[in-house]
């Protein structure tokens, strides 16, 4: 990555003739550093590169061969790291759904163009690119081997935050969501997203979720004898209900926490396809049945789908924040909300939005009756002690929030 000089910048459109154009431009602009692809192959092959991956890439949606939606998923599997700005001749439409893509594959987005590409639009663009932005620095690629997260386990490295679920229509806390964090004593601070995978691939997620439940029943009951009855929810991966006995493990744990299963969510995505989907609907079928609250995760995003729904008796729908964040704004994402919103409805399961980001995603859930919201606006994940705190300040928000509008405004 270039971090004091401009950024790396690769065009792929099928089209030479763009191609060239947008070079143009975008010297013209200042911004000099720029390879064009006319295929998806080649662009990966940038991507991997140790030296040459690109800092930005210029996406064009239409092309013969590997379109620009199967090169957003690959980007994914390629770990890019970089942003991206979304080119195309197709409707307006077209490209709000494929920004939704991308933003569900969490790859940083600066922007959207249309054909022909303007150069102060694309300036504008490009301005939203900075070096030091999460996406470029804190999640730069680092590549952990099997030992050290094994080692890791066993020297008990791991950390959990929490963060708040509330009420939409009173602002009450209804729970937390106990997330992972890995306290590596080189890199600091390393997020899910570079681990789990990781733990799943290589037989450690058993003993990684294990840990996880354990401390957060502890957390749970340390909450509960300070006066405070709060649901925990832990994520749960398909692999970890591969195993028959993961239902005891929960009970017992739980049991011995003094923690009420119906205390206990367990939050599930489907991140890859079973092969024998008979052991993990047998396992939340025993789980449901002891009154666990079980919870479909990251739902409308292709790993969690309707399919699911059908046979495991969820109690709750997590609303990926795909369709969420932007919805009041734009209406691909809010239609996506409202047949999710309504699926969960008529299965009688409550509805978690996820990713509320700012007021006017606030604002949309209050209008649509969801019961639960969660994101950044409310808070930020955070350690269990600093709870207590985080309750004092939101208590204040939190009238400010559901308070009743006047007749006059
Ligand atoms: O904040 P965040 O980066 O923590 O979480 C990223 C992803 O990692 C989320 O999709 C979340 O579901 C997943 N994750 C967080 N904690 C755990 C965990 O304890 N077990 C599993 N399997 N996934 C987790
Ligand atoms: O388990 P799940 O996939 O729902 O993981 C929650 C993830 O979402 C975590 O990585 C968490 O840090 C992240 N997250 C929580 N709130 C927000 C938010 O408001 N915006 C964004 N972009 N991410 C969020
Ligand atoms: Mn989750």
């Amino acid at each position: 990555m270039t971090a004091t000089s401009t950024p790396r910048i690769l065009i792929l459109d099928d089209d030479a003739f763009m191609l060239t154009v947008l070079s143009h431009t975008l010297a013209n602009i200042g911004f000099p550093h720029v390879t064009g692809c006319d295929n998806g192959h080649e662009a990966l092959r940038q991507v991997d590169s140790d030296s040459d991956t690109p800092d930005i890439i210029l996406c064009d949606l239409n092309m013969p061969g590997m379109d620009g939606i199967e090169f957003l998923r690959k980007l994914v599997d390629h770990h890019y790291r970089g942003s991206l700005i979304l080119i195309s001749g197709e409707s307006e439409r077209l490209l709000q759904t494929a920004e939704i893509l991308v933003r569900a594959h969490g790859i940083t987005l600066l922007g959207c163009l249309r054909k022909p590409a303007q150069p102060a639009e694309l300036a504008t663009q490009l301005a939203n690119w900075t070096p030091s932005s999460p996406a470029n620095t804190q999640h730069a690629p680092q590549i952990y081997s099997v030992d050290e997260l094994r080692h890791a386990l066993n020297q008990q490295q791991l950390v959990i935050h929490y963060q708040p679920k509330v009420a939409v229509a009173n602002g009450q806390l209804v729970g937390v969501e106990a997330l992972v964090r890995w306290h590596h004593p080189r890199d600091g601070l390393i997020y899910p997203d570079q681990f789990i995978a990781i733990a799943e691939e290589h037989g450690l997620i058993d003993q990684l979720t294990q840990q996880v439940l354990i401390a957060a029943l502890d957390q749970a009951r340390k909450w509960q004898d300070a006066g405070l009855e709060l649901q925990v929810a832990i994520n749960i991966s398909m692999e970890n209900l591969a195993s028959l006995s993961f239902a005891d493990f929960v009970t017992e744990h739980a049991a011995r926490a003094g923690v009420a299963p119906n205390q206990i969510v367990l939050e599930i995505t489907e991140s890859r396809l079973m092969s024998d989907a008979r052991a993990p609907l047998e396992i939340l079928t025993r789980l449901s049945l002891k009154r666990f609250r079980l919870s479909i995760d990251d739902f409308g995003t292709g790993n969690s789908t309707f399919s699911q729904l059908y046979g495991i008796p969820f109690d709750e729908l997590k609303i990926d924040r795909a369709f969420v964040h932007g919805a009041k704004e734009n209406d691909t994402i809010a239609a996506i909300f409202h047949a999710s919103y309504g699926l969960a409805k008529q299965l009688k399961m409550e509805v978690v939005a996820e990713g509320v980001e700012n007021q006017a995603d606030w604002d949309f859930l209050a209008k649509n009756a969801c019961d639960q919201a969660q994101g950044y606006f409310i808070a930020r994940p955070m350690p269990g002690a600093d709870l207590q705190h985080w309750i004092q300040d939101w208590q204040t928000r939190a009238r400010q929030l559901t308070q009743p509008l006047s007749p006059s405004s």
